[in-house]
């Protein structure tokens, strides 16, 4: 029997998934199902405990706004997580800096970018979004707003990350790791049960970088954008080349045209690495969500996963990619 029959045939959604035989591999059955679900969160990497906070807020009916708040939060302040505010890599001078922004279902925003000292920057993103005149605060003034605010100063480092950045004091050879030193900035993008949507990005940004360097994930329509009438996107792996194609907004733009959340990411990617000969050498992974509860993801090379909280399970997934390495 073709999976889509399968799946049809047996009407296995969610709990049911378990039921599937182990010959069909998640990353397919996922694209088969494309059934309409709410309320939804999908987040970048393997943030388990991030996508069951946010999940579990959805199934209380909290709006998807606060949802993505508090999930994302909860990478924000894990310490082990080196790619993440507390604990997260420091730039090449020593300085943790912090990128992050949120969107809301009114197509309202708000961001933060080269942020220090502040745990939670999307609260801060927030809260530019919320009370302020402007959509993007960055260094010393997102600081001082912070600070104003209530926020408490803290100092991010973490003693591993201290210790990593040193040994890399040796050799100062800056060539990101695919997968594996850059790449688990948390993107969160969630519908609620009214059926609205919003999404929440933040970040460390990449391991030495340069002092002062801001990626993508601030930058609204890079690393997230959010149109509650179509659907969101998020976006990870190398800041630079994501910016450069403003590929968050481009891929909800291809849905507004019509196109599935797969297909967006996949017309997105080609884009993208039709500007860079060398996208060998890099990751960039796209995850999107339509109004409907629909789901696409695509990557360069393979390794890029992502939770999806749906029908109150909680589970990870494999993205299609690019590249078979
Ligand atoms: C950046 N896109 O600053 C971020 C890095 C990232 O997982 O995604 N890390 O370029």
């Amino acid at each position: 029997m073709k999976r889509r029959n399968f799946i049809r045939k047996t009407g296995l959604t969610g709990l049911g998934l378990s039921m599937i035989p182990a010959s069909y591999s998640r990353s397919s059955i996922e694209e088969f199902i494309g059934t309409e679900m709410k309320p939804v969160c999908l987040t970048t990497w393997n943030f388990h405990q991030a996508s069951k906070k946010a999940g579990e807020l959805l199934d209380n009916k909290i709006s998807a706004l606060d949802a993505v708040e508090q999930g994302v939060r909860v990478e924000e302040k894990n310490i082990q997580n080196h790619t993440v505010g507390n604990g997260g890599a420091p730039d090449r001078d020593g300085f943790v800096t912090l990128d992050a922004s949120i969107m809301g279902p009114d197509g309202d925003c708000g961001s933060v970018a080269f942020l220090q000292d502040i745990e939670h920057p999307v609260s801060v993103a927030r809260k530019v979004m919320e009370s302020t005149p402007h959509k993007m605060l960055v260094g010393k003034g997102a600081y001082n707003f912070a600070v104003n605010n209530g926020f408490k100063p803290k100092d991010l480092l973490s003693a591993e990350s201290k210790k990593k950045w040193k040994n890399w004091l040796a050799h100062k050879n800056y060539k990101p790791i695919i997968n594996i030193e850059n790449h688990d900035t948390i993107g969160m993008l969630c519908l609620d049960q009214k059926g609205d949507l919003a999404g929440a990005c933040t970040t460390s940004g990449l391991a030495y970088k340069m002092h002062g360097r801001v990626g993508d994930s601030p930058i609204i329509g890079s690393g997230l954008f959010v149109d509650n009438e179509v659907g969101g996107a998020v976006a990870t792996g190398l800041g630079e080349e994501i910016m450069k194609n403003v590929s968050s907004f481009l891929i909800v733009e291809l849905m507004r045209q019509g196109k599935s959340p797969q297909e967006s990411c996949e017309i997105a990617m080609n884009r993208l690495i039709s500007k860079n000969p060398n996208y060998k050498d890099f990751q960039v992974a796209f995850l999107a969500l339509n109004k409907k509860g629909e789901v696409g993801s695509f990557c360069i090379h393979q390794g890029f996963t992502y939770m999806k909280y749906g029908n109150s399970v909680n589970e990870n997934f494999t993205s299609k990619s690019l590249l078979k390495n």
